[in-house]
């Protein structure tokens, strides 16, 4: 059977050819338009990258290579029949566009075992940072402590041909991927359990072992954290820690300062931060007005949330016009796992709540939750209870996404981004006489 970097290479010379065609024969016709209001606007809607991963619809929501998260939780292989897809099994589907067999998606866990071991001056590093340093600082910090180990620098530096690049993009992904579980560990146990660390459990797959080395074993935190690490590895291109990765890595950086740019970019909080001010706000909820307030209450909480000019955090999309699935399966997974948890019960109600009053609000340009919405109830529900914590975890699984994209965009040889930026006489002078 093939490896997963043989059958990756035989999808991209055929991939090449495709894009290859397609700009020869389309290269001049329109994608497209951009208005003032866009350019000014944060580039909502505006088609102007290329990103072969997944694809998001304003209404449906993602699609990795195809399947929505339904349907990737029905065919990826699980750690047993019928659990959570195990995200090796996404993985391979991101990089080649094909669903893998049992078989594939262990050989993916082997070969992320065998390249998980951490430098020790990773680790040293770790341990040196100021107590109170957020994780996501100290995320970003150990992805650039890796960044003397790339594959694809020195591979650079020794002359390699172009047409070779994605094959140490590849090897420094993986590198990555592999490292990031006990990285996320070490940070936790640092920052939460005295520094004492918890070792690799070599029996374990990529997100259980997470999940382990952070002190969580239960079936029912294993299951948790390979849906949740299987939801949050991509979204398009076009997001904040997406974007920021594929433009650094357009400058032919190597793999670890394009995902470092990333996380420093998922580290915002209306980005990635947002799952960490969720689980705050809803604290300030119940610390306000209990842990069972009436919709009444609820309601008047969310105005004064407004009105203090602030967001509700986990509401919301620049793309997305619908509930987002990667909410709704987080919301069946509670359902299924605790039901009668009260912080669940707050969530559900806030979805009753909460969307008739951004509508309310008249400028709100979807109601509906997103991803982060959810998550960090399930994670309490588990004992991960330091919110500060849960964007290293979307970090982690956002890496598998973003890196394969990192692969592929190499292998198809697309260039250093620039786009063109205009200043207001610039762009008064555009639109006259229109
Ligand atoms: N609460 C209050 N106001 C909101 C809001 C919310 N949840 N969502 C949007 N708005 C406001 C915007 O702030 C903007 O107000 P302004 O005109 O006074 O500046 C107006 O509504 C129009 O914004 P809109 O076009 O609907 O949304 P954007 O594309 O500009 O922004 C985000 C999208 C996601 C940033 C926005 O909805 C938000 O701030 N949500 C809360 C934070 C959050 O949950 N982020 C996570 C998103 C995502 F899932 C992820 O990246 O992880």
């Amino acid at each position: 059977a093939p490896s997963l970097k043989e059958a990756l290479a035989e999808k991209i010379l055929a991939e090449q050819e495709r894009v290859k065609a397609l700009k020869k024969e389309h290269g001049s016709k329109i994608l497209g338009q951009v208005t003032v209001e866009q350019a000014i606007g944060g580039m909502r809607g505006i088609p102007c990258m290329l990103w072969e991963t997944s694809l998001l619809d304003a209404d449906e929501g993602i699609r990795f290579r195809g399947y929505t998260i339904p349907e990737l939780q029905e065919k990826l292989p699980g750690a047993a029949p019928g659990g959570e897809p195990l995200p090796e099994g996404l993985l391979w589907l991101l990089l080649t566009g094909e669903v893998p067999t049992p078989a594939q998606v262990s050989s993916v866990t082997e070969e992320l075992r065998s390249r998980s071991a951490l430098p020790n001056h990773v680790k040293a590093l770790l341990g040196s940072l100021p107590a109170g340093t957020h994780p996501m600082t100290q995320l970003a910090q150990a992805v650039l402590g890796l960044q003397s180990g790339s594959k694809f620098a020195a591979a650079y530096d020794a002359g390699l041909h172009k047409s070779r690049y994605w094959e140490p993009v590849l090897e420094d992904s993986l590198d990555l991927i592999a490292k990031l579980p006990e990285i996320a560990a070490i940070i936790y146990r640092n920052a939460y359990a005295g520094g004492e660390l918890i070792a690799p459990d070599p029996a374990l797959d990529w997100a259980a072992n997470l999940s382990a080395m952070m002190g969580f074993r239960e079936h029912g935190a294993l299951e948790l954290m390979r849906l949740y690490q299987t939801i949050h590895t991509d979204h398009e291109g076009g997001n904040v820690s997406a974007h920021a990765t594929h433009l650094v890595g357009s400058a032919l950086s190597d793999p670890y300062l394009a995902f470092a740019a990333g996380m420093t970019g998922l580290a915002g909080p209306l980005h990635g931060l947002a799952n960490q001010e969720v689980l705050r706000w809803i604290q300030h909820v119940t610390r306000e007005i209990g842990e069972s307030p009436s919709k009444e209450q609820l309601r008047e909480f969310v105005w004064a949330t407004l009105k203090g000019g602030k967001v509700v955090p986990g509401f919301g999309h620049a793309v997305l016009r619908r509930t987002d699935p990667r909410y709704t399966c987080q919301r069946v997974f509670a359902q299924k796992h605790l039901p009668d948890y009260p912080m669940f019960k707050l969530v559900s109600d806030l979805y009753e709540v909460v969307p008739d009053i951004l509508t309310a609000t008249g400028k709100v340009k979807n109601p509906w939750p997103n991803v982060d919405a959810h998550s960090g109830v399930l994670l309490q529900y588990y004992g991960i209870t330091q919110e500060s914590f849960y964007t290293v975890l979307f970090g982690v699984s956002r890496a598998m996404g973003v890196l394969a994209q990192g692969v592929w965009s190499r292998a198809l040889g697309l260039p250093i981004e620039r786009p063109k930026s205009l200043t207001v006489d610039a762009m008064l002078d555009r639109v006259k006489g229109q």
